[in-house]
């Protein structure tokens, strides 16, 4: 079969869809360190991951709207400068599941853990694209290329057997401080097949879909890539919106990720003694916005108090080298008195001070997507 070549994985991820895989780690993994370590990253493909056996025959072409087109192999990409950028990466359909229970979605089902915060290392896509003429913060090629498009070397359904694809601005492609990779390491190792190997896109702050795994060719473009998961999906509809009155032309396709967080220390439906109990998670925003703090209600968010940061683990492999972490999540914890049968909320707030919405029915969309609402825990049975 076409998926008779997939690589390991490790047993303890949730499969949320066998073919193409699509997996999440348990919640409470998530809070184990700041870098979620590669087996216990979320793996989310839409068709069989491609082997790329023999690297020094792969290159990746650039060409389309400008006047010099390049093939580089992966040695050319190497040679650029190396950054490494923390990065947490999130599905946009992460939390789709407590969407669908409002009403059906349609989608894989994903619960708290389609989200993973990495070191990713690699060439800026700045720096590639000077490789062929385009300065630094530039919005327009003097062809009239607008946007960058990723090819990959994937096949899937939605794309009637053709490449995955997506675009990202030139002007935040060309903009050395969006932090966007072609990255060929995660965590300080070779990037592994699930997650692109030999080379990533990284868009940092933006949905996981825009950050095309085994790119195989960039396009500069006049318009935004017309593939499927730019212009029929991954696009944010209001409630009223459903399958029999869509128009997908009337919304542009979703780029940065709302203000999100979760609770990873608990189940939706738990059951703890009365007392002092530890809840941890994790808050991040996208858009480069840090996030500001995090609050916490055990009373079904009559009251709330805020949260602390937990400390950054010392990574040895990130110490090389400027860090920054604003595309990062933070992972935060409180100990608090645990009333009888407790309602626990969590809401972010970022640094631009958006908050997370109430009401999972007040964001609700067909697609199931960006379900950043409070997240609540119902405790059972305390005693
Ligand atoms: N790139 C390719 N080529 N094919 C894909 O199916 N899935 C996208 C994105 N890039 C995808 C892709 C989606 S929807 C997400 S959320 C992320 O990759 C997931 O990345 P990960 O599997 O490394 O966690
Ligand atoms: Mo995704």
């Amino acid at each position: 079969s076409d998926y008779a070549e997939e690589p390991p994985r490790h047993p303890a991820l949730r499969i949320n869809s066998k073919e193409p895989f699509n997996a999440e780690p348990h919640r409470s993994a998530l809070v184990s360190s700041y870098i979620t370590p590669v087996d216990f990253f979320y793996k989310r493909n839409h068709g069989p991951i491609p082997k790329v056996d023999d690297i020094s025959r792969y290159s990746v072409s650039i060409s389309g709207l400008i006047n010099k087109h390049i093939q580089l192999s992966m040695d050319d990409i190497r040679m650029l400068p190396k950054y490494n950028v923390t990065a947490t990466l999130q599905c946009a359909g992460n939390k789709r599941t407590a969407m669908s229970k409002v009403r059906k979605v349609r989608g894989v089902g994903w619960d708290v853990s389609a989200l993973g915060n990495a070191t990713w290392g690699g060439a800026k896509l700045s720096d590639v694209l000077e490789l062929v003429g385009i300065h630094k913060l530039s919005s327009v090629t003097s062809l009239g290329g607008k946007h960058v498009e990723f090819v990959s070397v994937d096949r899937c359904k939605e794309e009637k057997g053709g490449p995955y694809k997506a675009s990202i601005p030139l002007k935040q492609a060309t903009d050395p401080d969006a932090d966007v990779l072609l990255a060929y390491e995660m965590n300080g190792e070779t990037i592994n097949r699930d997650h692109g190997y030999p080379l990533r896109v990284v868009v940092p702050g933006v949905i996981g879909a825009r950050s095309v795994k085994w790119l195989d060719s960039i396009n500069i473009i006049k318009e935004e890539c017309q593939g499927f998961f730019m212009q029929k999906d991954y696009k944010m509809f209001p409630p009223t919106v459903d399958w029999d009155n869509i128009n997908w032309s009337t919304r542009r396709p979703q780029m940065d990720f709302p203000v999100q967080s979760a609770i990873c220390t608990l189940e939706d439906v738990d059951v703890i003694k009365e007392g002092k109990a530890r809840i941890a998670g994790y808050a991040v925003s996208g858009g480069g916005r840090g996030i500001e703090r995090v609050d916490i209600s055990v009373d079904g968010g009559k009251t709330w108090v805020e949260a602390h940061r937990c400390q950054k683990s010392n990574v040895p492999y990130v110490s090389d080298g400027a860090q920054s972490d604003k595309w990062a999540w933070v992972l935060f914890e409180a100990t608090l008195d645990i009333p009888p049968n407790a309602e626990i909320v969590a809401k972010a707030v970022d640094s631009a001070a958006n908050i997370q919405p109430e009401k999972v029915e007040d964001i609700w969309n067909l697609r199931g997507i960006l379900n950043t609402s409070w997240h609540r825990i119902k405790i059972q049975n305390t005693s």
